[in-house]
């Protein structure tokens, strides 16, 4: 079911001294970058390696207040990894898939993700205490 690893999400509270830090480290560059309000977030990606079956990014995140998911995350256990976000090519059959074998979904159908992308989160709770993201990229990305 899945293809990739499409990104790792990690809670920043600044964007702006963020996205220099990875691009010195690993010489890498801003691919994207987008406000999701019904997220909650500034978005950040940066392209880490394109291969078949699409790209896998660093996403970072900034919150837009602090009463969105990254918002409470921040305040909660600081900056770090928040979600691990996994490629597939169907992500309607992947979530009724999921949904048939129980699985606790925050996003029962897709919404919309970076770039025009389709994605649904599931709880931390039913995967060893990490939120993770499936994600559909949008046609050509
Ligand atoms: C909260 N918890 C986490 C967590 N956030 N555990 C692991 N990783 C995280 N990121 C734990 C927290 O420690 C608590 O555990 C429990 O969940 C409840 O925490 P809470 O602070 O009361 O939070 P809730 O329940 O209000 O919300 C938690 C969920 C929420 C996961 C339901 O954050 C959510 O809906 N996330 C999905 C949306 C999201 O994260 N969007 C931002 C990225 P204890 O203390 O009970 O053990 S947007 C994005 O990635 C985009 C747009 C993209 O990729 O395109
Ligand atoms: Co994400």
């Amino acid at each position: 079911m899945l293809t990739r690893i499409d990104h790792v999400g990690i809670a920043v509270a600044s964007l702006e001294e963020a996205i220099p830090r990875y691009e010195a480290a690993f010489g890498l560059k801003v691919a994207h970058q987008e406000t999701n309000e019904a997220q909650g977030v500034r978005e950040a990606m940066l392209l880490v390696h394109h291969g078949d079956t699409g790209g896998s990014y660093v996403q970072l995140l900034e919150p837009v207040r602090p009463d969105t998911p990254v918002g409470k995350f921040l305040a909660k256990k600081g900056p770090g990894i928040h979600h691990i976000a996994y490629g597939v090519a169907d992500i309607d059959a992947a979530l009724a898939a999921l949904t048939v074998t129980g699985f606790d979904l925050v996003n029962k159908t897709p919404v919309h993700g970076t770039s025009g992308s389709r994605i649904a989160f599931m709880h931390p709770k039913g995967l060893g205490g990490v939120l993770t993201e499936l994600v559909e990229a949008a046609e050509g990305h």
